[in-house]
């Protein structure tokens, strides 16, 4: 077996093929814990990796080479991004060799008709959507993470967003994918055309596969005009059925100029109040907050609308209070209370955070059955005794999506026993998903038949398989030997 292991001469063979020093953290022949240390945790600070050997390609060629020597040696490999994925998919939990995107990171070139823009995977999504915004466009998707994340990270991982009720899914938006096979293929699908009908659309395979059958080197994707008017409004309402029929009326009232639909409960905003000082935007205290925002290409346009929707909403009482952003600097401001939750929440030390899909009228329901479960057996409360700190609901209303986060003064068994799997239980019996956007990675790995039946996981190990024949020869168990971490099996 320790033909598997990785050795001094794997190493001497990646310095060779990246031929820079800075290209391959080496802690193989020399300790390089401090260099090695951002690649082997999570943003969370939830999940501990233990990789020794960090490579970092610039070519496409180069992550095929490595891909294929890999295969050859049975080395096992994880690709990483901008390391903020939330479910552990990019540490090296065991002790694969971390693949590294960040040195891929040119704009290949932009079609200011088409609004076509083609770039490496390792692009930071915001340094994108910047250079796009120089060009009158804007990429369809946007997030908290958006300066550290790479646009390889988010097609990987299929991420959703803040937006996705105006510009829909990356599965819709991406038009062609360059990626590096297990074995050194190239997959050289980087196709500008937004209709091509021959066949199977095998690059839908890579966006959300987080990185088991491929490390995406490259993504064409079809950009969006950049809107010329944006308004956001912040209200406070009384209850969620509020919150619902506000939603509904906003895509009433709003239809195409809605760009998105936010919800936040009161705790969140509590605790967003505490950890960063800010004055809210509201002076009543309220049991859910909304975010609204609208785009479009006419101001006047879009104010009449959104006024004719607050008038609405406010003689039917739906709302109880609201602000209007009046410059780009409230418009910030506003979106801090939202985009702001998950930084905040992680201030006492831990958080479980559960993203999932539940049909829309029972989509807080969650957040209030979970805090009651863990308050009856006593593990909530105001002081340093109780290990929660607070059992809180956000997220993407626009798309059913709920974020149910629960802030610990650090992570503890006692409260994921609690948690887990009484959360997928529980919206497995809704006909949810356990995981609408953030995937599997380790976190849920264990849980995926919450969501999927048999026959689907069956189908999804076969693509695995003939993707990544390797690992399928190797016994379970031995992580050093599977080729691209496999969290399906
Ligand atoms: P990483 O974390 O590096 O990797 C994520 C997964 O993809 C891993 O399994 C990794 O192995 C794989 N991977 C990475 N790059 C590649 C590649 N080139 N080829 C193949 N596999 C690859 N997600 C949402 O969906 N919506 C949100 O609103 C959202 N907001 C967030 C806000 C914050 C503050 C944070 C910290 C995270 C948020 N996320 C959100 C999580 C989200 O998954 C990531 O931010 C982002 O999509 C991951 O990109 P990354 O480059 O950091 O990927
Ligand atoms: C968001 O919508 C992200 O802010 C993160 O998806 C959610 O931290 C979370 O649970
Ligand atoms: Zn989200």
């Amino acid at each position: 077996m320790s033909v598997w292991k990785l050795n001094n001469s794997h190493v001497q063979y990646f310095k060779w093929l990246l031929g820079s020093e800075s290209a391959v953290i080496d802690g193989v022949s020399k300790d390089a814990t401090a260099d090695l240390e951002a690649f082997n945790c999570d943003w969370m600070r939830k999940y501990r990796g233990h990789t020794k050997l960090v490579l970092r390609p610039r070519s496409t060629g180069e992550v095929s080479r490595i891909m294929k020597y890999c295969s050859d040696n049975m080395l096992a490999v994880v690709p990483q991004g901008g390391n903020t994925g939330l479910v552990g998919g990019s540490i090296p939990v065991f002790d694969e060799i971390v693949v590294s995107t960040a040195r891929l990171n040119n704009i290949r070139s932009f079609d200011e008709v088409s609004g076509v823009l083609v770039a490496d995977a390792g692009c930071i999504l915001e340094v994108v959507d910047r250079h796009l915004a120089e060009r009158s466009y804007t990429f369809p998707l946007d997030l908290g993470a958006k300066g550290s994340c790479h646009i390889g990270g988010n097609l990987a991982t299929n991420a959703g967003g803040l937006r996705l009720l105006r510009y829909g899914s990356l599965h819709g938006n991406v038009l062609g994918i360059e990626a590096v096979l297990p074995n050194g293929t190239v997959v050289d699908e980087l196709s500008t055309l937004r209709k091509n009908n021959t066949g199977y659309d095998l690059k839908q395979l890579f966006i959300g596969a987080e990185g088991t059958i491929g490390i995406i080197t490259g993504v064409s994707i079809l950009c969006p005009q950049r809107p010329k008017a944006v308004n956001v409004a912040y209200f406070g309402l009384e209850n969620f059925e509020k919150a619902r029929l506000a939603f509904r009326e906003a895509k009433r009232h709003l239809s195409e100029v809605l760009s998105a639909f936010e919800l936040m409960d009161g705790g969140s905003q509590d605790l967003v109040e505490k950890v960063t000082n800010n004055r809210p935007p509201l002076k009543g205290k309220y049991p859910f907050y909304c975010l609204i925002e609208t785009s479009g290409s006419n101001k006047e346009h879009d104010d009449e609308k959104l006024g004719g929707y607050l008038e609405f909403v406010l003689n039917e009482h739906l709302i109880s209070d609201g602000v209007l952003a009046q410059d780009e600097t409230q418009v910030r401001s506003l979106w801090s209370w939202r985009e702001g939750i998950p930084e905040c929440l992680g201030h006492w030390g831990g958080v479980y955070k559960y993203d999932v899909s539940i049909p829309l009228p029972e989509l807080y329901q969650l957040v209030d059955d979970t805090r009651a479960r863990l308050s009856s057996v006593g593990l909530i409360g105001d002081d340093e005794n109780f290990p929660v700190v607070g059992v809180v609901g956000y997220g993407h209303m626009g798309d059913s999506n709920l974020h149910l986060n629960v802030s610990t003064r650090g992570f503890d068994k006692e409260v994921e026993k609690q948690l887990e799997p009484f959360v997928y239980e529980w919206v497995q019996k809704r006909n949810g998903s356990i995981s609408a956007e953030h995937g599997l990675g380790i976190a849920k790995k264990p849980f995926i038949g919450y969501s999927r039946s048999h026959k689907m996981l069956n189908m999804m190990k076969d693509i695995k398989n003939l993707y990544d024949p390797v690992r399928r020869a190797i016994p379970d168990g031995l992580s050093t030997v599977a080729n691209v971490y496999n969290q399906n099996e």
